[in-house]
């Protein structure tokens, strides 16, 4: 940046240090067959939710079809989505895990 031309400065620094990234939703939809006890474990383990919250997600899921875990920039949303997803499997439970961009 050109430190003796004012508005360029500014103009740099803005493009420079205001961009954020892409935020992605990490959504849990629900099934049949997963038990309401491994949802909110999964919640409290890898989504780092309160008891409380868990629990209130989970059946809100449970209600609705599907609901929000917890939002992350790409990298770390698709590694919570093979994490859990793993775990679900590995459980014998068919659980979905998706991320999704936020609009
Ligand atoms: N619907 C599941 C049940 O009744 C519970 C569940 C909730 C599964 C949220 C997946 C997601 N055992």
């Amino acid at each position: 940046p050109d430190a003796s031309n004012p508005s360029s400065n500014t103009q740099t620094l803005e493009r420079t240090q205001i961009q954020r990234p892409r935020l992605y939703r990490v959504l849990l939809l629900n099934d049949d067959y997963t038990p309401m006890e491994f949802v909110v474990m999964v919640l409290s383990r890898y989504f780092r939710k309160s008891a409380h919250d868990a629990e209130t997600i989970m059946l809100a899921v449970h209600r609705k079809g599907q609901g929000v875990a917890g939002v992350y920039t790409r990298e770390v949303a698709e590694t919570k989505v093979a994490q859990v997803t793993q775990h679900a499997r590995s459980e014998g439970y068919p659980l979905r895990v998706v991320a999704e961009p936020e609009p």
